[in-house]
């Protein structure tokens, strides 16, 4: 299953790097698309804990929208 969050302030491909990085290293999280116009992220596998997946957007440089 996969799951679509919004996050804000990505310019760049390197922030979308790091928000690949950080958030591909949440536990059973198996692969991140990053729409870099959209600002959205597609993150496969288990759905992430909000907290965690916040924290790791936070840890990226970015922002967890909705
Ligand atoms: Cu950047």
């Amino acid at each position: 299953m996969s799951t679509t969050v919004t996050v804000t302030g990505m310019t760049c491909g390197c922030c979308t790097n790091k928000v690949r990085d950080k958030v591909g290293a949440l536990p059973g999280v198996t692969g991140v698309e990053v729409d870099l116009a959209a600002g959205s992220v597609t993150i496969e596998g288990a759905a992430p804990d909000r907290t965690a997946l916040a924290d790791a957007v936070t840890a990226a440089g970015f922002q967890l929208a909705d």
